[in-house]
């Protein structure tokens, strides 16, 4: 069923579940009965590993706020892209992967036709207004036969993913509080990216939105 909104934008709501891309699967929603768990396991997370702007090795401080938990997180500094084991801030290991979490990305992968995807990295993403991440491909992963699940929560943002080259066509979709999108096959591989986070207040979470994608690094 198309919705209308004030500004004339028509989005389908309906169906729940979207093919995006090959092998991308939009389950709108999907997330919204554990929120509540969700959130409060993010909070509890960044009591014990902090929301810190990483900077790429090119120099730049990243505008997007991140943290991880599991067997290894995704960092970035000026000698590159990786996971590790440890939170360089703190030297330790980072917060362990909350069942909820582990669950849920195996639930949902296991709707989008990936039975046995167990995930060992969850990066947080937290954007607030203003932030925003530009087209680049997932691929610091060792096996890109496992898919990448993420978890939109919060305020809602336009994300635009392309296909397997940087100069390919993009689409846009917008994802919000709840929505989960499973990536595998040739999507996998696919360019994407997040545009400026527009203001806004979200009753959950405030003016900010989380994204968390789960992976399988190691
Ligand atoms: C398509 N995060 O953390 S989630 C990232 O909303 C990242 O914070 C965005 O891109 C965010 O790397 C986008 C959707 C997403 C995540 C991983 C993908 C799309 C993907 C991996 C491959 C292809
Ligand atoms: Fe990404």
């Amino acid at each position: 069923m198309p919705m209308n909104d004030l500004f004339g934008v028509v989005e389908p709501v309906f169906p729940a579940r979207q093919q995006l891309a090959a092998g991308a699967s939009l389950l709108r929603g999907y997330a919204l009965s554990h929120e509540d768990a969700l959130l409060a396991a993010v909070h509890d997370i960044a009591a014990q590993a902090p929301f810190r702007r990483m900077n790429t090795p090119g120099g730049f401080q990243m505008s997007v706020a991140m943290t991880n938990c599991g067997e290894a997180g995704w960092v970035t500094d000026r000698s590159g892209y990786r996971y590790d084991r440890n939170d360089p801030l703190s030297d330790k290991a980072w917060p362990p992967m909350p069942d909820v979490f582990t669950q849920l990305a195996s639930h949902a992968a296991r709707e989008a036709g990936f039975v046995d995807f167990k995930s060992d990295a969850c990066l947080i993403n937290r954007y607030e207004p203003g932030a925003r991440m530009s087209l680049h491909q997932d691929k610091d992963e060792r096996d890109f036969a496992n898919p990448i699940v993420s978890v939109s929560l919060g305020l809602p943002a336009t994300f635009q993913f392309g296909g397997a080259k940087r100069s390919d066509p993009v689409q846009k979709v917008t994802l919000r509080h709840g929505d989960i999108v499973v990536w595998g096959g040739p999507s996998r591989l696919y360019y994407h990216g997040i545009l400026t986070l527009k203001d806004g207040e979200h009753p959950r979470t405030g003016r900010a939105r989380f994204n968390l994608t789960f992976r399988k690094a190691l």
